[in-house]
Parts: structure tokens; sequence; C-alpha cells
């Protein structure tokens, strides 16, 4: 079985571990508890092949991004992700996807541009088109708008990752996955690259229905966390497939 590293990259807020425990557990998490970090391991089909992802749920919240540079290193895909309520957390994607391409010195990054709280429509600043526009402008990047409040899009966002780290690992002549810090030295010319992946963008809108919120399976993902303060709510739990087709 493949190991592969993804990343959950923005802002503070904007969403990150209410995705990542969507995806892993199956659980919506509706209190704001800042993270330093979080780690979540999960086992997966996708395209008939079984894969282990781990999943680090990142800091987006200024005083606990120290690490970046490290896992950033360690990762193999990135999950980019701005709230659709909050423009300057789109904004800082720019920076952080530069930094990303520079520190993995490549212009073939696997990565997924995410829209989160897409369900928020009274409070929407930003557009599905802008969206669309910032994709555009990173050559392409996919494009996804998320709720992990509605579970829409959540596994989407994670299986187009996951296929892109396929293609990539292909097109490097089924090289063994690298999971450790990359070693070539960044440079300053892949800064801006918009050549980052020749995936198509493709906008999921989110569903328009409201499912019955899901419920945790602790055998679904395990997680270790390392928060800035309190603790996850107990859940009640419900079998969740960990197998995506
Ligand atoms: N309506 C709505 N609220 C959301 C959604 N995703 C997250 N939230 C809320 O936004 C707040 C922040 O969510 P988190 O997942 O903790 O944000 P984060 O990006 O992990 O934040 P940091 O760990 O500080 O970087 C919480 O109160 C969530 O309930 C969503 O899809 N829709
Ligand atoms: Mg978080």
């Amino acid at each position: 079985m493949r190991d592969y590293k993804l990343v959950v990259l923005g802002a503070g807020g904007v969403g990150k571990s209410c995705l990542t425990v969507q995806f892993v557990q199956g659980v919506y998490m509706d209190t704001y508890d800042p993270t330093i970090e979080d780690s979540y391991r999960k086992t997966m089909e996708v395209d008939s092949k079984m894969f282990d992802l781990e999943i680090l749920d990142t800091a987006g919240v200024a005083q606990f991004t120290a690490m970046r540079e490290l896992y950033i290193k360690s990762g193999m895909g990135f999950l980019l992700v701005y709230s659709v309520t909050d423009r300057q957390s789109l904004e800082e994607l720019i920076e952080l996807r530069e930094q990303v391409l520079r520190i993995k010195d490549s212009s073939k990054v696997p990565m997924v541009l995410v829209g989160n709280k897409a369900d928020l429509l009274e409070e929407r600043v930003i557009s599905v088109e802008e969206g669309i526009s910032m994709s555009s402008q990173w050559g392409k990047v996919p494009f996804y708008e998320t709720s992990a409040l509605l579970r829409s899009n959540v596994d989407e966002v994670f299986v187009d990752l996951v296929r892109q780290i396929i293609r990539n690992e292909m097109e490097n002549h089924s090289q063994p996955a690298v999971t450790g810090p990359m070693s070539r030295k960044p440079t300053a010319q892949n800064l801006g690259n918009s050549s980052i992946t020749a995936a198509a963008a493709s906008l999921n809108q989110p569903k328009t229905t409201i499912p019955a919120p899901a419920r945790a399976d602790a055998a679904a993902g395990s997680r270790n966390r390392n928060k800035a303060s309190g603790s996850a709510k107990s859940k009640k739990k419900k079998k969740n497939s960990c197998t995506i087709l």
C-alpha cells in the first residue's frame, strides 16, 4: 500500500480542521479550536488501489506557523483552503502557494484550491468566478467550493489530490513515494510559476440539499492532536466507509 502525505494549508479559521475531520471521521465540529498541528491517518481506495493517507492539519493562526517549512518539505500534496466569507484568506493563499513551490523546488506540485464555507450564502464575499480566476492564474489548478458543514465536495478534494500525486509519480517514471524532506535546495525561479499542473480546473458547486450530519467512526481514521486549547466534543459514532470509489 502506498503512503501519501497530504498537507492542509490556509489562514486561521477557514475550516481546515473541519474539512479534515469530516473527511477522516465523518463528523462536523462547530466549535472553533485553533490548531497547532494535528495528524490524521485514513486508508482509502482510489481507482482500485489502496492508499494509506497521512493528513497534516496545520495551523493557520500566525503564532503557530513556525513549523510550516518543515511540513511543506515532507508533504506530497497540498490542499490550499480559503473561506468564501473571508477575502483576506484568499489573498494569504497567494503567498502560501509561492512558499510551497519554492520549498518543493518544482513547478508540478499536486495541489487543490478549496473555497470552503460555501453554505454561508449571506456571508459570502468571494464569488465562484473569483475562485475560478485564481485557479486560472495558478495554471488551472483544480478548484472546488466545499462545505465542511454539509459535507459537500469534501471527499472530492482529497480524491483529486491523491489522483494528482498518482499522476505525478507516473510522470516521474514510477519512482517510489518520497515521504521524507526533499533534498534539493529551493531556488527563486519557481516563484509564481503558473504551469503548476496540467489538470483542468474543475468547479464543483456545493450541493443544495442538506444531508443529515454525519457522525464519527473511530475506526475510520486515527488522529494525533496537538491543540492550542480545549478538546474536541465527544460525538456519537456511526460506521463510515473508508473506501471511496
Ligand atoms: N458554516 C460553516 N462553518 C464552517 C465550515 N467549516 C468550518 N466552519 C466553522 O469555522 C470555524 C473554524 O473552523 P476550523 O476548521 O477550526 O478552522 P481552521 O482553518 O482549522 O482554523 P485554524 O486551526 O486556526 O487554522 C469553526 O467554528 C467551524 O465550525 C463550513 O463549511 N461551513
Ligand atoms: Mg484548525
